[in-house]
């Protein structure tokens, strides 16, 4: 049980309401077992995603100090995990971190948190994209959605697909080396989605339920449980199961609350979570 301990660095935002990014990976990475050390890549208001006129502090010119301070004090990482990022600055920061920190047995894992719908998301442009993708190279695992796989590869998105275009989208995304693509919110039919993951040679599917409303935020709750489940020595298709029907379960629990628009309610559930990693 010991050496399951990790300590897992998160690069991400505090949205400081609304439910995602740090404020639902730090309590889902605790809640999997693990240290989690953050580090805030800006502090914002609220999310972007359905409030206005939100207040942004970015934080990109604060993380070379930060990172210094680290090394100087041996700090070591068992896992990188990054989600939304401020700048396209701070994206070459966090490549100095991964530089710095990479070391054998370090875990990197990028959810590129840039786009859901066919659109990027507030403030971002084709250079962030550019760059992200540079993130992603080498990593891990990535984890983008299929309007992410889009932005990643230079393929135009469709509501509507097939498998053909989903192979296509796996093919182009394997250019970046990732040991493991994991693609989410990839779906067949009317009232069910799933995930795609694959791993070197091998592409499995898990296929779950749909709920129609979706929620802000579930890709930084199915991240953050994917990644806590990798660390708690579970493969990574098993992980995306863990964390997919987590993430189900929050959407559920979340559908009773019709106000509770800005985000999904995945407190209540995460003792769900912690019994499927037991
Ligand atoms: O959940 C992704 C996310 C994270 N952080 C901020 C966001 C979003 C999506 O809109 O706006 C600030």
């Amino acid at each position: 049980m010991k050496n399951q301990y990790k300590r897992v660095l998160t690069i991400q935002d505090i949205s400081c309401v609304g439910q995602c990014s740090l404020t639902v990976a730090l309590p889902i990475l605790s809640a999997c077992g693990m240290e989690t050390v953050i580090l805030p890549s800006a502090v914002l208001s609220t999310h972007t995603g359905g409030f206005k006129n939100f207040h942004v502090k970015d934080l990109t010119d604060e993380i070379p100090a930060i990172k210094d301070h680290w090394i100087s004090e041996g700090i070591s990482f068992d896992a990188i995990y990054t989600g939304y990022l401020g700048s396209t600055k701070q994206i070459g920061y966090v490549k100095d971190i991964f530089s710095q920190f990479r070391k054998d047995g370090c875990t990197v894992a990028v959810d590129p948190a840039m786009a859901d719908n066919g659109i990027l998301y507030y403030g971002f442009d084709d250079e962030y994209v550019r760059q992200m993708r540079t993130l992603c190279i080498g990593a891990d695992f990535i984890l983008p959605n299929i309007t992410e796989a889009c932005f990643l590869t230079g393929t135009e998105y469709h509501e509507k697909y097939d498998k053909e275009y989903i192979e296509l989208l796996l093919e182009k995304l394997s250019e970046l080396e990732c040991k493991n693509i994991i693609l989410t919110g990839v779906s067949y039919s009317e009232d069910t989605t799933g995930v795609l993951v694959a791993s070197g040679k091998e592409t499995r599917y898990y296929s779950h339920e749909k709920i129609s409303k979706g929620c802000h935020g579930t890709g930084d709750i199915f991240a953050s449980a994917f990644v806590g489940s990798v660390m708690r020595g579970k493969n990574a298709y098993d992980s995306a199961k863990i964390a997919a029907d987590y993430t189900v379960a929050c959407i559920r629990y979340t559908q009773d609350y019709p106000d509770h628009w800005y985000g999904a309610m995945f407190e209540p559930v995460l003792g769900d979570l912690i019994s499927s990693l037991n």
